[in-house]
Formats: structure tokens, C-alpha cells, sequence
């Protein structure tokens, strides 16, 4: 039935009563409507501006709409958006050499959101042990670690230890084992069973909290799996694209992946777009029928891509958010020895960090910073209750980063004062 619509000249209250009403409510978002970005910069529909600071989740490295990759888009656009892999497109090939050589791997496999990016990689895990390794049928296992977060399928939440992604969604997906994360020993043990095809792991755990493992954490476990003949996952969905300060998470600690995933940053935040990279000898277990996405591959999102890694190279963006990153937890520490107690940790790695707050069970502390910072023209939003996430677009400058610790400051100093 055709009813009223209301679609033009809305409040940002009327906005979110609007999707309060009608859509679901998987979500509970800092009360704040926004409705254009550009940059480190978004703003809200009366036209207040804040410095973005989860950057949706780091799939804005480059900053708000990068006229570059907006560009790529638009002239991508208005020649051929999707033709699905019935055929070839003039896009997909070029695309593939380029990001194949780009990070280093013989092949890729190109999907859209993230979670199918992780659930292409234990699909490559599981037919790489039953036709290469000779893992009995049905049998292959693959290792998580506690708090990974890789997405919402069903595949994806039978990984999880968080009960709010998995309760009364199952039966679950068999085959996987959890371990503790930063546990070589935990690993170790679990590595002991020969079926074992695959260990899937974030190099920093975003969901969890950005938690930044031990130092020889990432190279050991990478040794331990190759010792074992089992395959290491990298899921860099959130960590990759220089959002650490170099191009992988991994570039860090000085190993390649077996398997690398990548998606969020890949568009520069435009359309979804993910990719698994791997070497011929896992990557041509799948034939043709096998595998695939009516939408992965497409021209737009190869033209995309394609610009948004150049613009992420170009702009020296692993560089800037190492040094940023530097600043910003240094003036964070500093902040902490302010702060009474109220910030208990400062941690991250580039210009992916966080900082806990000191709460108790029913306080709202963290959320109340974040509304206060939004107040103040910053956006962040809480995670686990008491977490902090600071995940500013990378094209971020000193001067505005600066700007952005005053703001910070300033808040959680007032809240220690009160
Ligand atoms: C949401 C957190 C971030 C990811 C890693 C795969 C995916 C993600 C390491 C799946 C997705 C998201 C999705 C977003 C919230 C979010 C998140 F808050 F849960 F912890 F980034 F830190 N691997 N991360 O972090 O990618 O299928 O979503 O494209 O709203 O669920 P996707």
C-alpha cells in the first residue's frame, strides 16, 4: 500500500526516529546523523563538523570521499559496472596483476564484504588439505583465536567467543577449535592434530579491542604452522592498508602470510570490495563452479581498488600513520598520568588504538566520553562497554591530530574533574 513518504527535510531527530520506526535494530549508534565527509572531516545534516575517528571502521583510510577514487568510480561507472565472471571484463585481469604484484602473492580471489573474504580462505584451507596436504574427508579443522572477529555469517559466528554474535543462532559450523590469543603454547597443542588445515588469525584483534599481541607472537605462530604443514590466515580486513603503519600488520613482524584477506580499505570506503590472496599451490584447488560471487571481480570494483591502493602508496599513508601514531599515543600516555585512574591503557599500533577506561559494571563512562567528544566535534564510539576505539582516516595532518588530542584532552579532563 502506497502511504506518505517522508523524504525530504529531515532533522537529524526525525532521522533517527525515522530509522528507529522502520528499520531493524541490529545496531546502537552515537545519536549522531551524518550526511556528507570529506577527508578526516564528516558533518552532520544541520551542517556541524566533526573529525571522524572510526573511520568506519578503518574501511576510510583514505579519508572521506578521495576525489581520486571517486573519480575512478564515477568514469568506471558510466562504462561497465558489472558483467558477473559468465564473462570476462577488461577490468578484472589488469586489477589481478596489480594487486597480485602489489602485495606479493601468485593469485587472487576477489570478493566484496570482508566475511566473505574469511569464509573464501577456510574454503581454500579446507580443499587445500583434502587435495594437497591428505587430510581424510570431512575431517580438516581450522584454529581461531579467542575474541577474532571476522563478520556475521553463520560461518563467522560459529568462530566466536563473544555470546552477543552467537547465541540462539546456531547450530553451528563443526571443524574449527579456539584457542587463547598471543598463547604459543595454546597453538602449539592444537597445531598436534594432523587434520589441522588452517590457522585464521587477526594480527591485532579489532572486535576484541585492538589488542596488540607480544611481539614475537605473529612470526612464531607463522614458524609453528609452516612446521606443521598448516596453512597461516592472516585476516588483515581491518589492519591492512597501512591503517598500522605499514602496508600489512604483518610487514611488522617480517612474514608473508600463507593466506592474506583483505577488504574495508581496499574501495577506500567506497563499495565493498574483498580479496584473498595465496600462492598457485592453494589458490588452483578451486576449478571452475566452485567457488565465486555474482559481484566479485566487478569492473567498478576493480577500477576502485586499483586507485585506492595507489592513492594508499602515493600518499605515503603506512608512513603518516606511523608517525601520527606515534603522537597520538605518546599524547595519550600523557593524558593517562592526568587522569586520576579514569584511563587505565593506552594501546595500538599506527593509527589503529584504543584506550580503556576505568568502569565499573553500571556505569556509562566511555560512552558518555564519546558522547562529550562528539559534543566537542569528535567521533568515537565505545566497544566492550569500557574501550575506546581511535581510528582517525590516515590522510589525517599533525595539525589536525593535534587539534583532535585537544579535544580528547579536554574532555577527559573535565570528567576527572567532575
Ligand atoms: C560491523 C568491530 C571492527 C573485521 C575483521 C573481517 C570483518 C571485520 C578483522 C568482516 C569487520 C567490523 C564490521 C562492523 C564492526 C566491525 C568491527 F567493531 F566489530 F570490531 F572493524 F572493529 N575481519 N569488522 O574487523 O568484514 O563483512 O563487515 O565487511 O558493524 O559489524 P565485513
Amino acid at each position: 500500500m502506497h502511504t506518505t513518504f517522508s523524504t525530504t527535510a529531515h532533522t537529524s531527530q526525525e532521522l533517527m526516529e525515522l530509522e528507529d520506526r522502520f528499520n531493524a535494530h541490529n545496531y546502537h549508534p552515537i545519536p549522531v546523523v551524518i550526511e556528507r565527509g570529506s577527508g578526516v572531516y564528516v558533518w552532520d545534516v544541520e551542517g556541524k563538523r566533526y573529525y571522524d575517528f572510526l573511520s568506519a571502521y578503518s574501511a576510510m583510510n583514505q579519508g572521506h570521499c578521495h576525489p581520486r577514487i571517486v573519480n575512478a568510480m564515477i568514469e568506471q561507472a558510466q562504462k561497465l559496472t558489472l558483467t558477473s565472471r559468465a564473462f570476462y571484463n577488461n577490468m578484472l585481469g589488469v586489477y589481478a596483476e596489480f594487486i597480485t604484484q602489489f602485495f606479493g602473492y601468485d593469485r587472487v580471489l576477489p570478493m566484496n564484504t570482508g566475511v566473505e573474504g574469511g569464509e573464501t580462505a577456510i574454503k581454500l584451507a579446507r580443499k587445500w588439505a583434502y587435495e594437497v596436504k591428505g587430510v581424510p574427508a570431512n575431517s580438516a579443522k581450522v584454529i581461531f583465536a579467542k575474541g577474532n572477529f571476522w563478520g556475521r555469517t553463520l560461518a563467522a559466528i560459529s568462530s566466536s567467543s563473544d555470546p552477543s554474535s552467537y547465541t540462539n543462532f546456531g547450530p553451528y559450523m563443526p571443524g574449527y577449535e579456539l584457542v587463547d590469543y598471543n598463547d604459543l603454547a595454546a597453538l602449539e597443542a592444537a597445531l598436534q592434530d594432523p587434520n589441522v588445515a588452517a590457522f585464521m588469525v587477526e594480527p591485532i584483534q579489532g572486535e576484541a579491542g585492538v589488542v596488540v599481541p607480544d611481539a614475537d607472537y605473529l612470526p612464531r605462530a607463522y614458524e609453528m604452522c609452516r612446521a606443521k604443514n598448516v596453512l597461516f590466515i592472516a585476516d588483515e580486513v581491518q589492519t591492512g592498508i597501512a591503517r598500522t603503519g605499514r602496508m600489512l600488520c604483518c610487514d611488522h613482524f617480517g612474514f608473508k602470510p600463507d593466506i592474506l584477506v583483505l577488504g574495508k580499505a581496499l574501495s577506500g570506503g567506497v563499495m565493498p570490495v574483498s580479496a584473498v590472496l595465496t600462492s598457485d599451490e592453494v589458490m588452483l584447488t578451486v576449478k571452475p563452479g566452485q567457488h565465486g560471487s555474482t559481484f566479485g571481480g566487478n569492473p567498478l570494483a576493480c577500477a576502485v581498488a586499483m586507485e585506492a591502493l595507489k592513492v594508499v602508496e602515493d600518499e605515503r599513508l603506512a608512513d603518516n600513520a606511523e608517525a601520527m601514531g606515534q603522537v597520538f599515543r605518546q599524547r595519550m600516555r600523557a593524558l593517562q598520568a592526568q587522569s586520576n585512574g579514569l584511563i587505565t591503557d593506552v594501546r595500538g599500533m599506527g593509527l589503529l588504538n584504543a584506550i580503556e577506561i576505568n568502569e565499573s559494571a553500571e556505569s556509562e563512562t566511555a560512552w558518555n566520553l564519546c558522547m562529550q567528544f562528539a559534543e566537542n566535534g569528535l567521533l568515537a564510539k565505545p566497544t566492550h562497554g569500557n574501550i575506546i576505539r581511535f581510528a582517525p582516516p590516515l590522510v589525517i595532518t599533525r595539525e589536525q591530530l593535534d587539534a583532535c588530542c585537544d579535544i580528547i584532552e579536554r574532555v577527559v579532563l573535565a570528567m576527572v574533574e567532575a
